[in-house]
């Protein structure tokens, strides 16, 4: 594993330098066979595509087709390609990573597969299909109508404390009771689900697979069931429902990486209706055939979706009062877009742009950009932290893949009380130290006086399976470390379990970790009292298999983080 800003496998890494100089460039792809290629296209899908795209143009990945060169702003040509670094060295840097960022695949993939990636990418890249409307169409399946579903709620399970917790190489959801701890329901879903939300009402759970199988789970049966699914594309990652007063729980709205589209669907039964692509225009000026759909959010103060285009660095607000005469407005950023949530007062979007090293902020309210806001490298926010910092007043905060510091940004506010920091808006306001790179969530509630922060991508053990809470009450304290996989009492194991995604109980008392072990280890979700930071409780079971995104049903409906 190779973050950037530590010292990691510096010897193997320098090695990829001598040793590309000493290799034969090759001019022409090596030959695979059939099966070959279909063997890698998969293993392309599953673990290249999210950072590199399907047509490898590159995003959060380097490109990767065989062959590119590009002119910049001055005029100077650049070329590069996977057949220019030939088979040998893309095999390295597959297996060791690289300090630009790539991970390292060799407690991942075997050897072979490991040979058969470096000569797939040097291979012209595969153009999947495209996903039409009628294709979603086709796939939908209306398991219940919403006239044979429950008039009210059958069980006694209190709803708003459920936890929807992705197993993700199981291709599940566990549906676990917040109040008793215990697994209520696992349920099939798409492979490797990325997110799960709620609806207004809080009665139904949708999931999305990296797959694009969106699923809507019904909790107000006995037990909770899978009412209708339908296929979004083939590579998808984030769904929101219709939050605002009168649309609640009324339309469902994914974005897809493939193709490069959002989708609006029926909220109570998945029905396809629209569908919108968003190739187009970088904020660059260039085209792009492949702008991937990120982040999306309802917002509560208007009818509207914030949709996050990943390569084009647009950002799109999505009028859903009149879905024939679909009314969007575009909001040029920075790219590459990628994950973020709301400010405290829900008035600005918060987004990384993580290539650029900024965040952007998005004033819901007049449909404008309210700043570009540098920060370290990387930032990865999930959905950010909100609280009031005792020196400037509201801030939200983000971690980062790229460096050792969690960043915390002052916002505007319409509050009074808060005019007095108005000088500070939009500025990075503290820095608080990590041991490391390699974060990917943070989380706080407005009940806590705690700040958690997760490392799960540090290429230390050590780290990558703790967590760090800071004292809101005194930031200029070091970060307590509470380490998860020992906390959590199972067996070491081999490979690293990572700590990751802090997500609190309804009441804001309880603060519940993934502990994300391979998929044939036994993994955990290991639950902390938050005022004590003492271990509250261990569940792990064989069919918690690698935990990884934990969605309290409350917390997630009303955005509170
Ligand atoms: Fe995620 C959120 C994309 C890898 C766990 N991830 C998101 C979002 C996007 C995204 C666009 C925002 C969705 C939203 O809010 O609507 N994630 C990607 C990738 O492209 C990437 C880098 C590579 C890939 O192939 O998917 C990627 N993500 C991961 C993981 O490896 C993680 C750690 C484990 C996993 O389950 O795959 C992971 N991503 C998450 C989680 C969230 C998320 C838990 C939701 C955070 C939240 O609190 O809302």
């Amino acid at each position: 594993m190779s973050i950037a800003g530590k010292p990691i496998l510096a010897g193997v890494v320098a090695g990829f330098s001598l040793l590309g100089l000493s290799i034969a460039q090759a001019n022409t792809a090596p030959a695979m066979t059939d099966a070959e290629k279909e063997a890698a296209k998969q293993i392309y899908f599953e673990r290249c595509a999210g950072c590199h795209g399907v047509l490898r143009k590159g995003a959060t990945g380097k490109n990767l087709e065989p062959h590119w060169s590009k002119t910049d702003a001055d005029g100077k040509k650049t070329e590069g390609g996977t057949l220019k670094l030939g088979t040998k060295r893309l095999e390295n840097i597959i297996a060791y990573g690289t300090e630009g960022g790539m991970v390292n695949y060799d407690d991942i993939l075997t050897k072979e597969e490991i040979n058969l990636m470096a000569r797939y990418i040097q291979n012209t890249p595969d153009v999947p299909p495209e996903f039409s409307l009628q294709d979603m169409k086709d796939s939908w399946k209306l398991i219940v109508p919403v006239d044979q579903r429950p008039k009210k709620q059958l069980n006694k399970i209190n709803l708003k404390n459920v936890f929807a917790i992705t197993l993700r190489d199981a291709g599940k959801l566990a549906l676990v009771d917040g109040d008793t701890h215990k697994i209520w329901k696992i349920l099939d879903t798409g492979y490797a689900v990325h997110i799960s939300r709620l609806s207004a009402s809080g009665r139904y759970v949708y999931t999305v697979g990296r797959d694009g199988l969106t699923t809507i789970i019904d909790m107000w049966y006995e037990e909770p069931t899978t009412v209708a699914t339908v296929r979004l594309g083939s590579d998808a990652r984030s769904v929101d429902t219709s939050k605002f007063k009168g649309y609640e729980d009324k339309y469902l709205i994914g974005g897809t990486y493939w193709p490069p589209q959002y989708s609006i669907m029926d909220g109570e039964t998945l029905e396809p209706i629209k569908v919108v692509s968003t190739r187009g225009q970088t904020v660059d000026g260039e085209y792009h055939p492949e702008p991937r759909v990120a982040s999306i959010v309802a917002s509560h103060i208007k009818p509207e979706w914030v949709v996050n285009v990943k390569e084009t660095g647009q950002i799109i607000l999505v009028d859903y009062t009149d879905l024939k005469n679909l009314k969007t407005t575009t909001i040029e950023s920075a790219k590459f877009l990628h994950d973020g949530g709301w400010d405290i007062s829900k008035r600005y979007f918060m987004v990384a742009a993580n290539a650029s090293n900024k965040v952007a902020a998005v004033d819901t309210k007049t449909g404008k950009l309210a700043a570009l806001v540098d920060t370290a490298k990387i930032p990865h926010p999930g959905r950010g932290a909100n609280f009031i910092h005792p020196q400037f007043g509201p801030v939200w905060t983000t971690g980062h893949l790229g460096d050792d510091v969690v960043s915390l940004i002052s916002t505007a506010s319409d509050d009074p009380k808060f005019a007095k920091y108005k000088d500070h808006n939009w500025k990075v306001v503290q820095e608080l130290k990590m041991p490391g790179a390699g974060n990917l969530f943070v989380k706080t509630h407005p009940k806590s006086k705690n700040l958690w922060a997760d490392a799960p991508m540090n290429p230390e053990r050590e780290v990558a399976e703790s967590v760090y809470v800071y004292d809101l009450n005194d930031l200029s304290k070091a970060p307590k470390r509470l380490d998860v996989a020992k906390d959590s009492g199972l067996p070491e194991s081999k490979a690293i379990r990572r700590a990751t995604h802090p997500e609190y109980n309804e009441a804001g008392d309880e603060v519940w970790i993934s502990l994300w072990g391979g998929k044939t280890d036994q993994s955990a979700i290991v639950i902390y009292d938050d005022k004590t930071l003492k271990l509250k409780k261990v569940i792990t079971d064989p069919a918690i298999v690698t935990p990884t995104g934990k969605f309290n049903v409350f917390n997630t409906m009303h955005d509170v983080y």
